[in-house]
Parts: C-alpha cells; structure tokens; sequence
C-alpha cells in the first residue's frame, strides 16, 4: 500500500466513522445545521401528535422545549353572550337601511365576548447539562424528516458524542438516547422547569416530575393539569438524583424517557388523571429499549412519509447547510429544497396530528410561550383549515381525523350560538375556536362578526367523502352537513333591493371597504366568500343526500335556497367583486382574498365553465399583489396554480422561501425562518402546510371534472417525476415529465370508475385503453355544480386568460386495479 493509497484509506476511514456517527445517507430529507439554535426559530421540531418538542442542539446544555396537545389554558365553556341575540336584528336592519358605519360601531359595542378563546400552552422545558462541552469541535445537528429523528453530535478532546431525540410515533414518549464514543466518557445531569407560574417539580424513586397548571385567562381559572416524568436508564453508568435533577455518571450511553400525562378527557370532562396517565405512557415506554422505540417508531411513521416521493432534479447545493440554503434559494435553482420544504409539510403534519388527538393548531403543536400569538388557537377563517389543505392530496388522509373529531364537536356547542344568537337550528361557529369548542365571537365586533367557520371546516368532510369514497363516513358524519346547512336555511335574510338570500350581518374575513357615504367598515352581508361557501356547504349537503339516498325533501329545500344566492359579479375594473357591491380598492393590498375562496380550495371559477370570473380572479390576484404573510403567500400558490400558471406560482414559493431572521416576530411580509417554519411572521404553522399544498395542486389538480395532469408546471422544473398523490375518487397518480411533457402516468384505482385525464394537447397518448372522452364524466367523485351566471359590469375590462390547449380522455378503470400510461 502506497502512502497516498493509506492517506485515502485514513480519510475515507474518518469520514465514514463520522457518519455513522452522526449523519445518514446522503439520500434522507434532513434539515441540517453547523451550529446549534440560538432561538426557538432555529431550533427542530418533533412530535408524535400528542406530544411534541423542539430541540435546541446546544452541546453544555441541550433543551428540549415540551409541549403536550390538551395542556391549554381554561376550562369547559363557550363564550356566546344570550342577550347578544337582540342585537343581531338591529344589524341587519340598520345594513339593509345603508348604515354600514353605524351597524359596525353598534356590533363593535356590543358583540363583545367574555372570553376570546383561551390559549395553548407550553408544558415545560428539559435541560440535558453537561459540564465542559463548551466549545465542541465538528459540530452538526439535523431533523432527518425521512426518519423523523433529530440529532445532535459533536467532538471534544477526541472523544465524539451524540444525541437522538424521538417523539414516538406508536409508543406515548419522548425519548432522547446520549452516547459517547469513549467507554464511560459520559456525564451530565437531568433537569426540568417550566414557565407556569403554579408549578412543583420534585424527585422520588428515580423519577423527576413536574406538575404545573396554566394561569387564569379573562377571568377563566384555568383547571387543566399536567404532569412531566422523567426517567433515565443506562447500561453502564452510575444513574443517581438529588432534589431537582438525575445524574448520570460513567456512562457510554444512556436514554432519556420523557412522559406527559393531564386530566384532559375531552372538551368538557377533566376527570382524567394526570399522574396516572403520564405513569402508565412511562412505564410501557420504559419496556423497550431506545433502538426498540426507535425502530418502531421509524416503521410507523414511513408508512405514511414514504407514499409520496418528488424529484425535481439534483441540487448542487445539497452540501451547504438548510439555513445557508434557504438564505440562497432566491438566487439559485434548488430543486431539492423545494422537494424538502413540500416533504417538511407533510413532516409537520404526521408529527402534529395524529388520530384521536386534537387538530393542529396556529403554531401545530409547537409553542413556547404562556402568551402565544393569537393564543396559538383556532383562527378557522383560513388558518385551520389551511393547516388541512396537504392531507387528502398528499395521501395523508386519516391526519384529518381530529379535524373531523373537532367538526362533531363543534356541531354541538355551536347550537348553542345557532339558537341563542341568531334564533337558529343547527349549529354554527365564528371565526375562532379553541380546545373548549367555543362557537360565540370573538375580537369583538369586527373581526368577530362572521358566522362562516363551521361552513368552511364542513367542506373537509365532504372532501374526504370524495377521495376514499368511504360511505360508512359519509353517513357518519351527514348530520353535521345537514345542521350546518339547517343553520342557514333558517338565519339567511332577503336582501332589499334584489331579494337574493344572503348571510347578514357578515364581512369579507378582516377587510374593510368604504361605504358610499364615507365610513369605513367591515360589517356587510351578502359578501362573496359569503355565498361561495353557502353555495358549496349546501351543494355537498345536497350530494351527500344524493349519495346516501336519503333525505331528499331536506336536499330540495337546500336547492331552492341555493338558487336565490346572490350570483358572483365581475367589479369595474375587470376583478371579481369582494363585496355585494362594487366597493373593491385596485389599490387594496388585504393578505386575505376570501372572495377567490370559489377558485381554491373551492371549484367554482374554472376557465372552461365560467371564462370570464376566471379571468376576473386573474385580474383580483394580480392587483393584490404577492408579497404579504406567509399563509397569505401559502394561499397564492394554490390560487396561481389554479390559474394555470405555473410560473407565477413558484414566484410565490419562492417568496415563501425567503429567510427571516427569528428576531422578526410581528409584520404583514412573511417568508420561512431558518428552521423551516412559516413566518407569518411571527411563526404560523399554516403558511407551511399551505405551501406543501400548492406544490401538489401545481402538478395535479382534479376538481373540475377531469384529473389534469401537470397543470402548472414552472418552466424552470424541465424534468421530474412525482409519485403517490392522491385525486378525488379514489386514484393514486405517479407522473414522470420531461422537458415539460408527462411522460409517464401510473394511475392506481382504488375504487374503479371512469378516470378522466385533462392532458396538454401536444401529450398524445399511444395506449389504446386511453378514448376520447364524450360528454359529462360520469364518475360520481367528479360532478360539479353549476353556479349562477355572473353579472358584470358593462364597464369591466375582461382580458381573457390565454390557457395552453388541453384534451380529455377517458380511462375506465377496475378497483384495485394499476394502469401503466406510456407517452
Ligand atoms: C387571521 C389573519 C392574521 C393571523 C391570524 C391568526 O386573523 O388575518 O394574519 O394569521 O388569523
């Protein structure tokens, strides 16, 4: 052996041992860094739904910030206010009279709410002390999201050390396994704290505990309690404790185990116990070793990571570190990062909401604070469900449970509000919820006043009807359709001057426009996002009825109503109306778009049934401009990929991709922080479940009578293949493209039926088994209704959008059956 050959070998030796040590293959998505987190914007989040962490990577003092999904602050309530009902009528009144600034301050007066919704809380915060790791040499630490695993490793004087936290995905813990490289080189102690003021942490038998409980909100005790227990285990070292901490001695490795229990049971019982519920996580978790929980846990969660896969095509960036990357990503191509920020949301989705638990909430699972940004709760006038938007297309769709759970759950508080504010049947919510279920207004009488949430959040369980075509569901959960459209049947109002039925009193989520006589309001009735959604809420009322063949008078009665909704209108300078009347701003600027809530998520404007509002949201997305926070941005990816534009669309993705540095915690320009968390700022979860969303619908989109393939493809992403997205009506699509052209299709059919493809004209398809389609698609998944006719102003300049031509075919599949389409 020659010296250069051993100079190689030695190096080839170094580096493999330090991967083994602390990186794995090059071919995992990870988030990776050569320094540890400075701030909670830097540090990694884990989670298995029910609990989660973020983890700070620090080598003397390494800290995992706790949370758990029930530990929120108050207690069973809902806030909705009896007399508040007499002052629904009044608003109505003085609105139909034109007194759109007096309704405004009477509702700012009056729909003021007890309690605004209590917030979730931070559950406590573990620190890993060891003495003398102060200035570690070869430092690195990642988030593996193809493992769900965080780690840590270092060196010190020769000796290199590592460190690997899991929340277990299957089992009820958090575990965080230490090891040295050295025999015994491993010493360090365990301690725990957390930011409730009412807290008592104590050490007995081995175990450190923390009890705590949130403060009081709006004069709300908070009566949720939770309990943290610590333990330690290891093979060789000395494991002892003193009054507030474990101390390992002497040890190669050693595992952390980290349980939470509380008394939560569900939104209006806390009957659980707390100490038992944490003991019993503990102790099923303490039965297996760190590489047993570890080898499960990595099992169950590439069951759902692994379903999906995009290549985009090879970085050259890939070595650089993800912080470096993202602060680049504007100015080079980086097609592998888009493939991990896409495959970070479906991470966060997996690791944030997991069956029988609680939906994700403004901040998923992950905060740090007692006070958090709007309570870190539920903003359900786009948040929420925003945070939903990934799951049926990116075959995730049993992460919806909770959200579902949390629908039933609101159909019954929110009779509570259907009744007492509006002398209602059915249920109803506004735009906030909580873990309480609360349903009555909140932020007062402006941001408070729209009886839309519940609507919007129904239009989940109807989606995911429409992907797993699951009846047994779909019966299930009919009778929250139907008392969410009840809701309406009795609260809508005859408007005065064309007698369409509207929702009044109402807004334009957060906007404000100004009233003919000078005032300034956002009190409306009748607004588009208004209608779109009773419009919609009714038409899956009416399918569902259809489906089920049942309730066919209920379903006639909803028909009815549906053809007195105002139809949409095209405003004076060619862009879709947001209110009732033409008071749109070309110069409005507002991070919401509510009224192109009919071009996504729902499918009511499409550009081969209704030209000409297509071209009006063209004309509204572009004077709103792209810049703004990050779920808005997260939204306008899916608006431009249903635009078509493919280009315009990555734009946006690349706007979401702009760094923000964490000490940015408030504004309205959003981007992603160098832990890949969406910054509204500051961190909104919604943001990155938006943008995974868009990703998906750029490269399929299926609700509009057809599975269109590569619909808006960037010109920029020449080549790649994508597998495993789902489309409605049971299909699983793989697509391979070259220079722009689907070259491949593999379309899997679990429930059988015609499966219609919308492919570019120039795509020519030699397969016998694909035919020209003839007339409707008779596919039930795939009917879509047809709205209004559009009244436009005589004025409007309509430029009509240049679309590249497309054909439809038709392919008649078998259930269970894979289909292999070459082009
Ligand atoms: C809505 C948005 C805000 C923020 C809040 C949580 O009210 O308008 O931007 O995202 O929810």
């Amino acid at each position: 052996m020659n010296l250069k050959t051993i100079a190689v070998k030695a190096l080839f030796l170094s580096t493999s041992s330090l991967l083994a040590f602390s990186q794995s293959p090059q071919q995992d998505y990870k988030l990776w860094y050569k320094k540890p987190a400075s701030s909670w914007n830097e540090a990694l989040p884990i989670g298995n739904g029910r609990l989660a962490a973020m983890v700070f990577g620090n080598p003397a003092v390494e800290h995992l910030q706790l949370n758990e999904e029930t530990v929120w602050s108050g207690q069973p309530h809902n806030n909705v206010v009896e007399s508040q009902g007499a002052t629904i009528p009044l608003l109505r009144k003085l609105l139909f009279e034109k007194k759109y600034a007096e309704a405004q301050e009477l509702s700012k007066q009056k729909m003021v709410a007890p309690q605004n919704g209590m917030s979730y809380q931070p559950s406590g915060d573990v620190y890993l002390r060891f003495k003398g790791h102060d200035n570690p040499q070869n430092y690195y630490r990642d988030l593996n999201i193809s493992k769900a695993t965080s780690t840590v490793s270092y060196e010190i004087d020769g000796v290199k050390y590592k460190r690997t936290a899991i929340a277990t995905l299957g089992d009820n813990v958090i575990a965080v396994k230490c090891e040295a490289s050295k025999a015994k080189a491993l010493n360090f102690s365990v301690g725990i704290n957390s930011a409730h003021q009412e807290k008592h942490i104590y050490v007995k038998n081995g175990l450190l505990t923390l009890t705590g409980t949130p403060a009081a909100q709006e004069n709300l005790a908070s009566k949720i309690n939770y309990e943290v227990d610590v333990k330690v285990l290891s093979k060789d070292g000395k494991v002892s404790t003193n009054d507030s901490s474990i101390v390992i001695n002497d040890a190669t490795e050693a595992t952390i185990y980290i349980s939470i229990g509380t008394n939560f049971k569900n939104y209006r019982d806390l009957s659980a116990d707390a100490h038992a519920n944490a003991m019993s996580f503990l102790n099923k978790g303490l039965k297996k070793s760190f590489s047993h929980l570890l080898q499960e846990h990595i099992k169950n969660y590439q069951q759902y990571f692994n379903r999906v896969s995009l290549d985009l095509g090879k970085s050259s960036s890939v070595n650089l570190p993800t912080d470096e990357r993202l602060q680049q990503f504007n100015s080079q191509f980086d097609p592998e990062f888009i493939a991990l920020y896409f495959q970070f949301g479906r991470y966060l989705m997996i690791a944030g909401s997991q069956p029988n638990g609680q939906p994700t909430n403004l901040q998923g699972k992950w905060n740090d604070r007692v006070k958090p940004a709007w309570d870190s709760k539920y903003t359900i006038n786009i948040n929420t469900e925003m945070n939903y938007w990934p799951s049926e297309p990116t075959n995730l769709s049993e992460l919806g449970e909770p959200l579902f759970k949390m629908l039933k759950e609101l159909a019954v508080t929110g009779q509570e509000s259907a009744k007492k504010l509006y002398n209602a049947r059915g249920w109803m919510a506004h735009h906030n919820t909580d873990i309480w279920r609360i349903t009555g207004p909140v932020d007062g009488g402006f941001y408070g006043m729209w009886p839309m949430g519940g609507a919007w959040l129904s239009r989940h369980l109807w989606e995911h009807y429409l992907y797993t075509g699951d009846k047994k569901f779909l019966q299930e959960i009919y009778p929250i359709l139907k008392g969410a459209s009840t809701f309406y049947v009795d609260a809508m109002q005859k408007e005065p001057e064309h007698g369409w039925l509207v929702v009044s009193p109402s807004m334009s989520p957060e906007n404000t426009y100004k009233d003919p006589i000078g005032g300034s309001a956002g009190l409306s009735y009748g607004t588009t996002m208004d209608n779109q959604i009773v419009f919609e809420l009714l038409t899956h009322t009416i399918q569902a009825s259809k489906a089920l063949k049942q309730d066919q008078m209920f379903a006639d009665t909803l028909d009815n109503i549906r053809k007195q909704i105002p139809p949409m209108q095209v405003g004076q300078f060619g862009q879709l109306q947001e209110w009732i009347k033409d008071w749109d701003r070309p110069d409005d600027k507002h991070r919401h778009i509510s009224h192109l809530y009919g071009l996504y998520p729902a499918n009511q404007i499409s550009p081969y049934r209704n030209p000409e509002l297509f071209s009006a949201a063209n004309q509204t997305l572009i004077s709103r401009g792209d810049i703004s926070t990050g779920w808005s941005m997260g939204w306008k990816v899916n608006f431009w990929a249903r635009m078509k534009d493919g280009n315009h669309a990555y734009t946006l993705i690349k706007n979401q991709l702009t760094l923000v540095s964490p000490k940015v915690q408030s504004g309205q320009g959003g981007g992603t922080y160098p832990n890949l968390f969406d910054a509204h700022p500051p961190f909104q979860i919604d943001g990155n479940f938006g943008c995974t969303a868009g990703v998906a619908e750029m490269l399929l989109q299926n609700h509009d009578g057809s599975i269109e393939v590569l619909p808006a493809l960037p010109s920029e992403w020449k080549d790649g293949s994508i597998k495993g997205l789902k489309a409605r009506g049971g299909f699983t699509v793989d697509i391979s493209w070259k220079n722009q052209k689907v070259t491949k299709l593999v379309i899997h059919s679990q429930l059988g039926g015609n499966c219609r493809l919308r492919l570019d004209s120039e795509t020519k398809p030699n397969n016998t088994a694909l035919k020209q389609a003839q007339g409707e698609n008779q596919n039930p998944f795939y009917q879509v209704e047809k709205v209004a006719t559009p009244l436009v102003n005589p004025n409007a300049k309509i430029n009509p959008s240049v679309l590249k031509a497309t054909q439809l075919w038709d392919l008649s599949t078998q259930a269970g059956k894979t289909y292999v389409l070459n082009f």
